[in-house]
């Protein structure tokens, strides 16, 4: 995320936080949010990982109505030392990762209209709350994720962030992790949404490669299609300790000079769970 100078919002904190303002939600925005829990729910059952099926249990994130972010970070702590805090919107890099290094994932409090039921662009209370919490109570995905934002703060230093924004893209956002009986969603921007999570996982058009950090950081991404690859992990913990084991300094000196990889290439030194057909992102450019 380029950050062009970004403005701090009108009542926003210096942190970019505001108040959730839950009593301000219309009985419309909570039906909203329930027949979306409701049909995300039942269709991940048995597609996602168990973890977040856990998380939401922790979270006892099954009441009806939209989360009251006070409520919810109260459970969470106790789990994972995790809080959940309101933002406008995007806010700035650098902003960003000093909220997850400090166990504070920063979530937008408006939710989407019943006419973007299906697709919005710009992440909604549902996408961040119900896609990204829930793996929070998980205490190796939370250290994980308190790891990139120290990552973060470190690239940032180092002019890297593109390359961390795509660790974030390829796993946080739109992760596959293999289990013995095959492969299961964990990525909020799939799990949040109804189409993703059955294209992520079913459809032949998309390519499914195992991760690998380094061939992940040259990978470009798309943000307004469905991924046309997805990278599969083998645990959050082995996602943990490629993180923190990693230098990220001489990784980001050896990336300098080797080319970006199209959204859609798979390389002879991949590991390939589904060499894709791409039929799906033909059929969107014709
Ligand atoms: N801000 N609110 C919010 N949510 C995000 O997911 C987010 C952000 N700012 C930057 C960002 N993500 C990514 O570009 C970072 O991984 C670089
Ligand atoms: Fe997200």
């Amino acid at each position: 995320m380029a950050d062009a100078i970004m403005e701090r919002p009108e009542g926003a904190a210096a942190d970019w936080t505001i108040p959730q303002q839950w009593d301000r939600y219309s009985a419309a925005d909570h039906a909203t949010w329930d027949h979306l829990f409701a049909r995300q729910s039942a269709m991940l059952a048995d597609r996602v990982v168990p973890q977040f099926m856990a998380g939401l249990d922790i979270l006892r994130m099954d009441q009806p109505g939209i989360p009251d972010f006070d409520a919810l970070s109260e459970r969470l702590m106790k789990a994972t030392g995790w809080q959940v805090v309101a933002v406008p919107g995007l806010v700035p890099d650098a902003l960003f990762f000093d909220h997850l290094a400090n166990r504070r994932f920063v979530a937008g409090r408006f939710i989407r209209t019943p006419d973007q039921i299906d697709y919005l662009q710009e992440p909604d209370i549902f996408h961040d709350v119900f896609g990204h919490v829930p793996l929070l109570a998980n205490p190796a995905f939370a250290d994980f994720m308190q790891a990139y934002g120290q990552g973060g703060l470190r690239a940032d230093g180092l002019g890297a962030i593109a390359r961390l924004a795509r660790l974030y893209w390829y796993t946080v956002e739109f992760g596959l992790i293999r289990q013995d009986d095959g492969l299961r969603l964990y990525g909020a921007g799939i799990v949040s949404s109804y189409g993703e999570s059955r294209f992520a996982l079913d459809d032949p058009s998309p390519n499914r490669l195992g991760f690998d950090l380094k061939r992940l950081m040259r990978t470009q991404y798309k943000i307004d299609d469905y991924q046309q690859s997805y990278f599969v992990i083998d645990s959050f913990e082995d996602l943990l300790r490629q993180t923190v084991e990693t230098d990220f300094a001489p990784l980001y000196a050896e990336l300098e000079g080797q080319p970006d990889l199209a959204t859609d290439a798979v390389l002879p030194t991949d590991r390939v769970f589904t060499h894709g057909t791409q039929a799906h992102a033909r059929a969107i450019t014709s």
